[in-house]
């Protein structure tokens, strides 16, 4: 939009106190102030505020959400047998430079109260290593493993995007080769009042909010590293959320089934923990694989139980995702039409007096997983939440850096174990991805090897 464009946007949306403001400002301020609005889609927010707002029935639809096929914990031999046939699969596409890795890391992270973008948040229970770390570990520890390049993509927000990139820097990318990490942005939106107003931060700014993770698939396609990646041959993308320090990266199984069942899309399920845990919930909405958010769920069929008394929808979102690039092109080439949710969040605010106010903002985003239902074929694995999921989102309680450190230090104990040994009672211990990635790497390492592990102990490369 040009600047004419914005000031007429801006009359004929009352925006008032904007304008207001604007015409206080010297030429230059002037031209500076409205840069930042050209890019934003001003239109797009207005009217979902309309739609939003001319909803009556603030009431939650029923969801007819149905079990849907999913690919069970293996423990028939058949399964078993299923399972290794998927990780020879999921290997050889690694190994043939087929699979990138996506870190969705531009939210806000509100609820950790952590300053910064929340990869840099330290979680590892013995080095407190950061998440990015853990991440950027694995990573180089499975293209030593496989011999092979895997691109590691992080999805940025313009507030978070210097921080993040400087952090990777300033660690010399964590011995990944700079050439093989790539950055990218995912829009922003205005947050508007209910009543249809923009919202001013202290310094006068405009108030945004990233567009959700849904964004991810717009923004990688829009940077032209879709291209990138389709071009040098890559074909499957593993996703996942920056906050789960125990996500198992590029499973090998995981791209097996994909490729196996030739999905579109696929997604990982664990148990849900209890009827409280909010997570999206995989099954059927009108015959085809859907997540339904636990916001969008009515209460009562959120919190029901079967017959024999168990949660009825158990099949958690791990937000951990299989989507093939052909996928993605598919999404964005005839428009990209994610349908978007609206939070509604307390946040600060200049008041109309034009002091800092607690204001309520809506906020318009959309989600990844809204892709499922147009996949032509998608797929879902159930996996153990002790092994693979334990998000840093609160902190304190439930998903906090807490239960995250301790769902690190019960694995690499059990790992341990298996291997023969058994670490004193009270002892924390902590094994790099550089060392071993799984149980099996460990019992391999240590075979013949005898360790007494009395405190806390890190094994590292
Ligand atoms: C998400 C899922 C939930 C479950 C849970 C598992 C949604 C709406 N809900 O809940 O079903 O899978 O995770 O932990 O997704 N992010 C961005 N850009 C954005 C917004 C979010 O990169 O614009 C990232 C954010 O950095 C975080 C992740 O996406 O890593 C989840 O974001 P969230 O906090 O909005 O979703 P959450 O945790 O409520």
């Amino acid at each position: 939009m040009t600047k004419e464009q914005i000031i007429n946007f801006l009359r004929n949306h009352n925006q008032k106190h904007i304008l207001d403001h604007y015409h206080r400002l010297s030429p230059e301020g002037k031209n500076n102030y409205l840069k930042e609005w050209a890019g934003l889609d001003l239109s797009l927010v207005f009217d979902l505020h309309k739609k939003y707002s001319s909803e009556k029935d603030f009431s939650r639809p029923f969801y007819e959400i149905y079990p849907a096929p999913i690919i069970t914990i293996p423990e028939t031999a058949r399964e078993k047998a299923q399972s290794d046939e998927a990780r020879i699969l999921g290997e050889s596409l690694i190994r043939k430079n087929q699979v990138a890795i996506l870190i969705v890391a531009g939210g806000q992270g509100s609820r950790l109260g952590f300053e910064g973008p929340k990869g840099k948040f330290l979680i590892s229970p013995v080095k407190k290593k950061s998440l990015f770390q853990l991440f950027a570990e694995s990573v180089k520890a499975l293209s030593q493993r496989y011999r092979s390049t895997i691109p590691l993509l992080i999805m940025t927000n313009q507030e978070n995007q210097m921080e993040t990139r400087q952090f990777f820097a300033s660690h010399d990318f964590f011995n990944l080769k700079k050439e093989t990490v790539f950055f990218f942005n995912q829009s922003m939106l205005p947050t508007l009042t209910p009543e249809g107003e923009f919202i001013l931060r202290e310094d006068w700014h405009l108030l945004l909010n990233p567009d959700g993770h849904g964004g991810s698939l717009k923004a990688f396609y829009e940077s032209g590293l879709l291209k990138h990646l389709t071009d040098h041959g890559y074909s499957e993308l593993f996703y996942c959320q920056v906050d789960n320090p125990l996500v198992k990266i590029a499973d090998p199984v995981f791209i097996g089934y994909h490729r196996m069942e030739q999905a579109e899309i696929s997604t990982k399920v664990v148990r849900r923990r209890d009827l409280k845990e909010k997570v999206g919930i995989y099954g059927l909405v009108n015959g085809k694989p859907t997540i339904v958010e636990y916001s969008d769920f009515r209460p009562e069929d959120y919190e029901a139980l079967d017959e024999n008394g168990d949660i009825r929808h158990w099949t958690g979102n791990t937000a951990i995702h299989m989507i093939s690039l052909a996928f993605i092109q598919r999404l964005n080439q005839h428009g990209f039409a994610l349908p978007y949710h609206r939070a509604v969040k307390e946040l600060e605010g200049l008041g109309p007096d034009g002091r800092l106010a607690k204001i309520t903002g809506w906020k318009f985003e959309t989600f990844v997983f809204d892709s499922i239902p147009l996949a032509r074929k998608s797929c879902c694995m159930e996996v153990s939440r002790d092994e693979e999921f334990s998000p840093v989102k609160n902190k304190l309680g439930n998903d906090s850096p807490d239960t995250a450190r301790a769902a690190m230090n019960n694995l690499h104990r059990s790992w341990l174990q298996e291997a023969g040994i058994q670490p004193a009672p009270e002892a924390k211990v902590e094994i790099s991805p550089l060392f071993a990635q799984d149980k099996e790497e460990l019992i391999e390492k240590l075979k013949g090897k005898s360790l007494a592990i009395n405190g806390d102990m890190y094994i590292g490369q």
